[in-house]
């Protein structure tokens, strides 16, 4: 049984950028990563088109800049390759992979209260103790695929976009079927047309989607962000979501109709995400949302040449924002090819899967590939995965039965000395993910070995402190329109999951003071004990 100050469980962006943060604290720590590479979602989802809508430059670390000056991105938006590259770059160039134990899928996790340790137990049977344990698991890691009547029976193959193969899968001469409009099926369905002999779309919920303007990057381009970026960086950490866009000062309704009519339009062409931000009131007031969401419904109107399909591609049934939006790169465009298809799948859910393909109210569907982009169940999907268990034997599934709770997005009351990154009550998904992980890994590292140098046993997030934040969260949340609709913010993603809003929308300026403070008020909202509170208990028990 291997002893380490840390243990990481997760070898993405967070787990190595909080290995990072650790070893530059003198603190010992290992990663447990479940799969034979890291890159996390980067190494798992290889779907043909996968891209991140974040612009490459931000979409980067950036606590060096040797390595930001080194690496020279190709496009305005990363692919997949790129990034896995870029991650698998960082690895070398940091030597992290010898602290990274792969093929280490964390069983179950349980804290020893008398000794203050975690006991870590990998599906091989491999344990290790550690004294802290940091879940860097991915806010959308968990894959959720349908069970459909009759899926075993289909003869064809089917492919999970979050789980994608390593080997190239050949489209050419097949019938493919992709279920789900997300990013995922929207990223794919144009890469995929160009060589399927036919694709159906099998759309549920329309979404909304901005063109991704994706392009090259000059040399001239790359020159002109790496003479800035310490200042790019600064404007990023200042932005409400990690993606430099300050919103408009002026509200929707304040400005004429010519006047709002060519600000949309600026945005709409230059910024993607940044759209939503071209009021400051877009994801706030229903009114506001109208305008924009109406703008948004005419320019892909616009991309649609079919009056029919239009009908049916543009969402009508949520304001724009109030569910994640897309970036694509000629989703639209696709169904104009011969070889592609609408299947309306609330108007004619699918019935069963045949030997044959997919079969609806209306009819068979005859496929010989069909994948599931149907997302994830998302930010606590993946940390309710392995069995963690905390003080007096309560599960984390237990003790998140209604809903996360958490001190800040840092840690759960009942779980002493874990944390996680990325997760619940954090920015997380409503952010650049990058910057949220950075701040997050940088403040954990300094916590522990702060607490480290002190002889601190024990932290462990207060019930108070997190039922106050998780109520914060959720006021925050009820001043935008995110509890308008479903969503994988709120848990309407999932049947049966708790309706409740995640992540923490006050943006990741704000989310930065508040960590800072807590620092400063020697970790308020946490228990700070130098020996553990079950040593301690026992103690009292005999001297009475
Ligand atoms: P999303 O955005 O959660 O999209 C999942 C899509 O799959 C969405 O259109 C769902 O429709 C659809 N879905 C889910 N379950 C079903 C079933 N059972 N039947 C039909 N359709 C279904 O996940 P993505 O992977 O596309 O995007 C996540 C990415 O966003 C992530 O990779 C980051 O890049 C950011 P619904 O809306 O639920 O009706």
């Amino acid at each position: 049984m291997a002893f380490v100050e840390t243990l990481i469980v997760g070898a993405g962006l967070a787990g190595l950028r909080s290995l990072y943060a650790l070893r530059e604290q003198g603190v010992s720590a290992t990663v447990l990563e479940a799969s034979d590479e890291i890159g996390g979602v980067w190494n798992h989802n290889r779907y043909p088109g996968a891209r991140c809508d974040v612009e490459s430059f931000d979409y980067s670390f950036s606590f060096s800049s040797e390595l930001e000056q080194e690496w020279r991105w190709s496009e305005r938006y990363p692919t997949q390759p790129e990034i896995l590259r870029y991650i698998n770059h960082v690895a070398d160039r940091f030597d992290l992979r010898r602290h990274v134990e792969l093929n280490a899928r964390v069983e179950e996790a349980a804290y020893d209260e008398q000794q203050a340790l975690w006991s870590v137990v990998t599906s091989d049977g491999r344990r290790w103790t550690a004294k802290v344990l940091m879940l860097c698991l991915g806010q959308l890691s968990a894959p959720k695929t349908p069970a459909y009547p009759g899926q075993d029976s289909f003869a064809g193959q089917i492919i999970v976009s979050a789980t994608w193969p390593r080997e190239a899968i050949d489209f050419s001469g097949k019938r493919v079927g992709i279920i789900g409009t997300g990013s995922s099926g929207m990223q794919m369905t144009p890469v995929i047309a160009e060589t399927a002999e036919h694709l159906t779309v099998f759309q549920r919920t329309a979404n909304y989607s901005l063109p991704a303007a994706n392009a090259p990057l000059t040399d001239e381009e790359d020159a002109r962000v790496k003479a800035n970026y310490a200042e790019r960086r600064e404007q990023i950490r200042n932005s409400p979501s990690g993606l430099g866009f300050r919103p408009g000062k002026v509200r929707t309704l304040e400005v004429s109709a010519d006047e709002r009519e060519a600000a949309l339009e600026k945005s709409y062409h230059r910024l993607g995400f940044g759209f939503a931000l071209t009021f400051p009131d877009i994801l706030l007031d229903e009114e506001a949302n109208a305008v924009a969401s109406e703008f948004l419904r005419r320019k892909m109107g616009e991309r649609i040449a079919d009056p029919a399909l239009r009908e049916k591609l543009v969402p009508n049934d949520h304001g724009f924002g109030t569910r994640r939006p897309s970036v694509d790169g000629g989703y639209f465009e696709a169904f104009a090819r011969d070889n592609v298809d609408l299947a309306d799948i609330r108007e004619h859910p699918i019935r069963e899967f045949t030997p044959e393909g997919i079969r609806t109210d209306v009819g068979l569907h005859p496929l010989d590939i069909v994948i599931f982009a149907t997302g994830f169940d998302a930010i606590t999907g993946a940390l309710l995965k392995p069995r963690i268990v905390g003080r007096d034997g309560q599960t984390l599934a237990e003790k998140w039965a209604d809903g996360p709770l958490t001190q800040l997005g840092l840690a759960t009351a009942g779980f002493p000395n874990m944390v996680m990154v990325a997760g619940p009550g954090s920015p997380s998904v409503l952010s650049n993910v990058i910057v949220s992980i950075e701040e997050q890994a940088d403040w954990y590292a300094a916590m522990i070995a702060k607490l480290k140098a002190d002889g601190i046993a024990e932290f462990e997030a207060t019930e108070a402190a997190e039922r106050a934040w998780t109520d914060y969260v959720q006021q925050r949340a009820k001043e935008t329109l995110y509890m308008k609709t479903n969503s994988f913010y709120n848990g309407g993603e999932v049947a049966g999951k708790p309706r409740v809003f995640m992540p923490y929308s006050g943006g990741v300026r704000h989310y930065r003071l508040q960590l800072q403070q807590c620092a400063a008020d020697d970790y308020a909202g946490f228990e700070l004990r130098s020996a553990p509170a079950a040593q301690q208990a026992t103690k009292q028990a005999e001297h009475a």
